[in-house]
């Protein structure tokens, strides 16, 4: 499976073990001159008994949003996951209620501030199924994944450059790829050694 170039010069399709597209995995690149993401903020809801997104990406310093959009309360948990940066820190861990909505009221909310890169496992006390994920980078190039499993880049500076892929459920981190950055668009397919179970939608 070949990803169509239509624009960036560099795009990184993931596949599984068996050759299909992965949504959701995200895709770090590392060029020789590094790029220190921008804080931003983002919303995670609770939402049907899910988070949503799925998997969100922010840099360190980023307020992240939990929102609970279900009528029924959220116990929220973040926990730094096993699979995360080398070399970064276990931790920014953080848990909270969330009152579910009302006829009258909206659910509840709360901020987190995240400092440290790495990945962190959002779940929930009350309800053992909800799984998400906060990316938390250390580069500016960074994109989840689209449905058809292919992250576009746009302006990645020529020279070399690493290739870095993380998947919540690629438990055993994937091998870096060296990139050559240069005039001619960059193809990379990135195959996972896992097949991902598929989320209900
Ligand atoms: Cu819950």
């Amino acid at each position: 499976m070949v990803a169509s170039v239509t624009a960036g010069n560099v795009q990184v399709q993931v596949l599984d073990k068996e050759g299909r597209p992965v949504p959701d995995a995200v895709v770090v690149v590392y060029p020789s001159t590094p790029a220190a993401p921008v804080a931003s903020n983002a919303t995670i809801g609770q939402q049907r008994m899910r988070f949503v997104p799925l998997v969100t990406v922010v840099a360190p310093g980023s307020r992240v949003r939990f929102t609970n959009l279900d009528r029924w309360d959220h116990h929220i948990r973040g926990t730094a996951a096993v699979n995360n940066v080398p070399g970064a820190p276990l931790g920014t861990n953080f848990e909270m209620r969330l009152a579910g909505a009302t006829a009258d009221a909206t659910g509840g909310e709360a901020d987190v501030v995240v400092q440290e890169p790495g990945a962190v496992l959002l779940g929930c006390h009350l309800h053992g199924s909800m799984r998400g994920h906060l990316f938390v980078t250390d580069s500016a190039y960074t994109l989840k994944t689209d449905a058809d499993g292919i992250a576009r880049f746009d302006q990645i500076p020529e020279g070399a450059a690493q290739l870095r892929v993380w998947h919540p459920e690629q438990l055993v981190d994937l091998p870096r790829r060296a990139l050559q950055i240069g005039a001619a668009p960059v193809l990379e397919s990135v195959p996972l050694s896992v097949v991902p179970r598929r989320r209900r939608s």
